[in-house]
């Protein structure tokens, strides 16, 4: 076993090395999970036994908003205060892990404290991936005693909706600028947000964009959306290239925190948050065991007859799902 890489050794092992505060160990837990498979759900099933702790926070908006740099400013915060932050970039739009998000890493890291953890994860294409591995990567960080943990995307597409289902805590970036808080409206932003930030604040018209949020919530008043969500968003107004409302920022998601708890709103969530992993994971299994009964003999007849024209699709796929419900 080389303790260097953890590349050999038994993933009980590395998940020891990990809660021992590993980062190597860690590293290599994050790249198991990425990368799926039975070596993804040994990680998974040694690691949720001791999670469950940290907070989860998703920070979305626009690309170029800023998610980066006011992530860095809180990591900063938060590390400086004594806690143990992990950040989970997340770009679900590029294939391989490009240059945006190598800047975003400097950028974070400039700033970051020696504590935290950065951890870029790229799709490579594959939205179901994605959806498996970022709560995996979440559970390592989680068992390896990092919190809060932070979770950046890009865009503001129906996956980053997703994501940003996945934690406690969402936080909306926009920026100055016409239209951009009508943008996340539409892309269902309002209905996630937790915390909304109005970042570049330096700009002109951010008090605008403040108005316009500040509209729109008072609309989803009128529609009851917000005595759904049991929770008015703060909008908090930030300069993050200065740092300036990081601090604000990081207080708004701490008494969001504290609201879902005392609602009993967090547990609520995390439940339905599981259920859509376990979920998730069996839709893949599915997958796998529907390949696996097109690939016997027996199918291969009845797919012939399909092409034939003598038997329908539908009433194939029927037959097969029912022998594989037996
Ligand atoms: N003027 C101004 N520029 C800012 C501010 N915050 C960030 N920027 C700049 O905006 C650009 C994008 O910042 P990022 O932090 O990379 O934004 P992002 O949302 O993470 O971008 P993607 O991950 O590519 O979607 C950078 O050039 C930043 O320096 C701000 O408060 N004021
Ligand atoms: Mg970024």
């Amino acid at each position: 076993v080389t303790a260097s890489n953890w590349r050999d050794a038994p993933v009980p092992e590395i998940v020891a090395a990990a809660r021992g505060g590993d980062r190597r160990a860690i590293g290599r837990l994050l790249t198991l999970v990425e990368r799926g498979g039975a070596a993804a759900d040994e990680v998974t099933a040694l690691t949720h036994p001791t999670s469950g702790a940290a907070h989860v926070v998703g920070m979305t908006g626009a690309p170029g908003a800023g998610k980066s740099t006011l992530t860095g400013q809180l990591v900063a915060a938060v590390a400086a205060a004594g806690g143990r932050p992990a950040v989970l970039a997340v770009d679900p739009s590029s294939p391989l892990t490009g240059g945006a998000i190598l800047g975003d890493r400097i950028r974070m890291d400039d700033v970051a404290h020696p504590g935290a953890f950065i951890r870029s994860m790229a799709t490579r294409g594959h939205h179901g991936g994605l959806a498996l591995a970022v709560p995996g990567a979440v559970r390592v960080f989680d068992a390896a005693g990092f919190d809060p943990i932070l979770i950046e995307t890009v865009g503001v597409g129906q996956v980053e909706v997703d994501i940003a289902r996945a934690a406690d805590t969402t936080v909306v970036v926009v920026t100055p600028g016409w239209g951009d808080a009508v943008q996340a409206n539409k892309a269902g932003l309002l209905e996630v947000a937790d915390v909304f930030v109005v970042n570049k604040a330096d700009r002109p018209g951010a008090n605008d964009a403040r108005r316009d949020l500040e509209l729109m919530l008072d609309l989803s008043h009128i529609t009851g959306q917000d005595r759904r969500q049991g929770h008015r968003p703060e909008i908090v107004m930030t300069t993050a290239t200065k740092g300036d409302g990081a601090a604000e920022v990081w207080a708004a998601i701490v008494r969001h925190r504290q609201h879902l708890t005392e609602t009993g709103r967090l547990a609520a969530r995390r439940e339905a948050r599981l259920r859509r992993e376990v979920r998730d994971h069996l839709e893949r299994a599915l997958l796998a065991a529907a390949d696996q009964a097109l690939d016997v003999p027996a199918a291969a007849s009845a797919l012939a007859e399909v092409h034939a024209h003598r038997r329908a699709p539908t009433e194939v796929a029927t037959a097969v799902l029912a022998k594989l419900l037996r």
